[in-house]
């Protein structure tokens, strides 16, 4: 008794529909939800779509409705977590309305992106089969190009091995993943969670990892290995809002307490990556160290103020040439502390100060570490915020000294999987569609880079 939720804004109709017919065909699947963003055309047209196949002689298995969000949320953006609050409200409700024709309560809500191209029923059976198992959540993961997920890596991971360091949340594999499954018990306590129904942008998928943490519900991450493909980014500039809204999810956390005590999460073994995947470099380069010297104003020339001197110094020379070299894991993580306790969400300058600090820091990445080679790159990703990890782990250790047992030094984490090794494995392809990346001359940048 599994509910299905494809939350979609404006989404090409053809994938959505086709991941309709799929949900409806699984066997666990008892209804399908589309949660739209608003009435918009694409809204219409899914509509009309759906209207006409439930008609026809052939019509789905199982109840399909498309829903417009709720306005939930009060002070923040409405968007995707209006979109998935509203589902969570109507998987609570779905068996009380008579044109369902349910007859027990639903146990399960899946959410699925509508724009998966790689979508098929394994993504809803994984889910299932970890939810069987007793998990209360299980999320999905999968490889993704080495230029994707820069705001997970920048900005939650960090985060979280920031402010977090001895409990399960630095674990996680995809803390920003939009593919899941909650089990009714968790999807009642989120509920029930204002943090959670205050927060109707893009912010929702951290505060379902916190919340879930916070609360010790069981996780399992179940690998998806032909990953996710699905549309793409123009460029940077598309991430802003997601980039701004995603980082200040975080600060609103900041001072939340979490047990470090034993949470059971268990990750599913990564397979070898496709080629596909690893040789996919994705935004452009040129195009993005334009961004550094766009929309200066006065006043974030003031705010750099805040900041320790060689940041300042940096941003400020980026304000006239190209310069990224500065920003570095070590200044990232000191740009980002002074981001938290500064950071406005609302404030113009705050949103572009933000977004031209993570625009230097993904440059500087990418230039020395994503040119050597996917493995290099995501070696790099995981040893920023392990070595932040570590140190934040002892550092938490120092302060509540002699009282700590060693069992709470860590969640009760299977493993942290490292990169997975080269094959020749050919799979369908993955990627995010955070970049598109121009690299004329890969192997001539990379040796500049060796010498310095
Ligand atoms: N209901 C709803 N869905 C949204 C909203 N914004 C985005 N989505 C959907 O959320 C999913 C993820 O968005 P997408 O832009 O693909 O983000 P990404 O895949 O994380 O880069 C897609 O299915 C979008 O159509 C919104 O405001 N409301
Ligand atoms: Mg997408």
């Amino acid at each position: 008794m599994a509910l299905v939720c494809f939350p979609f804004k404006k989404e090409h109709i053809p994938t959505v529909l086709r991941n309709v017919e799929i949900a409806t065909n699984h066997p666990n699947v008892s209804i399908v939800l589309l949660a739209a963003a608003c009435s918009n055309d694409c809204f219409h047209e899914i509509s009309k779509a759906i209207a006409a196949k439930s008609a026809s002689s052939d019509p789905y298995p199982v109840p399909v409705r498309v829903e417009v969000q709720e306005r939930l949320g009060v002070n923040l953006r409405p968007g995707k977590g209006d979109g998935m609050n509203s589902a969570l409200r109507y998987f609570m409700k779905a068996h009380t309305l008579p044109e369902n024709k349910l007859t027990a309560p639903l146990q399960r809500i899946h959410f699925y992106d509508a724009d998966i191209e790689s979508f098929d029923k394994a993504w809803i059976t994984k889910a299932e089969e970890g939810t069987s198992l007793g998990y209360d959540v299980v999320r999905h993961y999968f490889p993704r190009s080495s230029t994707d997920a820069q705001v997970t890596w920048q900005v939650t991971k960090v985060g979280f091995a920031l402010l977090w360091p001895r409990t399960t949340l630095p674990w996680v594999q995809q803390p920003l993943g939009g593919e899941l499954c909650f089990t009714r018990r968790v999807v009642e306590k989120l509920l029930s969670d204002q943090r959670v129904v205050r927060q109707s942008n893009w912010g929702i998928d951290t505060l379902y990892t916190f919340v879930c943490a916070q609360n010790g519900y069981s996780l399992l991450e179940a690998y998806m290995p032909q990953g996710k493909m699905h549309a793409l980014y123009g460029g940077l500039r598309d991430l802003k809002t997601m980039l701004c809204e995603c980082f200040a999810a975080v600060q609103s956390l900041k001072d939340e307490h979490v047990q470090s005590s034993a949470t059971v999460h268990r990750i599913d073994p990564p397979a070898a990556v496709p080629e596909s995947i690893t040789s996919k470099i994705g935004y452009d380069v040129e195009k993005s160290l334009k961004l550094l010297r766009e929309n200066w104003s006065d006043r974030q020339m003031e705010l750099l103020t805040l900041f320790p001197s060689d940041i300042q110094d940096g941003l400020l020379a980026a304000s006239e040439w190209p310069e990224y070299m500065f920003m570095d894991e070590d200044a990232w993580i000191r740009a980002y502390k002074v981001y938290l306790d500064n950071f406005v969400l609302d404030d113009e300058d705050w949103r572009e100060l933000l977004f031209k600090t993570w625009v230097a820091r993904v440059l500087n990445y990418t230039m020395r570490h994503v040119l050597r080679g996917y493995h290099v790159a995501q070696q790099a990703n995981t040893d920023m915020v392990m070595k932040l990890h570590m140190k934040r782990s002892l550092a938490a250790f120092d302060r509540h000294k002699c009282s700590i047992d060693i069992q709470d030094a860590s969640s009760d984490v299977q493993s942290d999987a490292p990169p997975s090794p080269e094959s020749d494995h050919e799979g369908p392809v993955s990627t995010g569609k955070e970049f598109l990346l121009n690299v004329r001359s890969e192997q001539m940048i990379a040796d500049e880079f060796d010498t310095l």
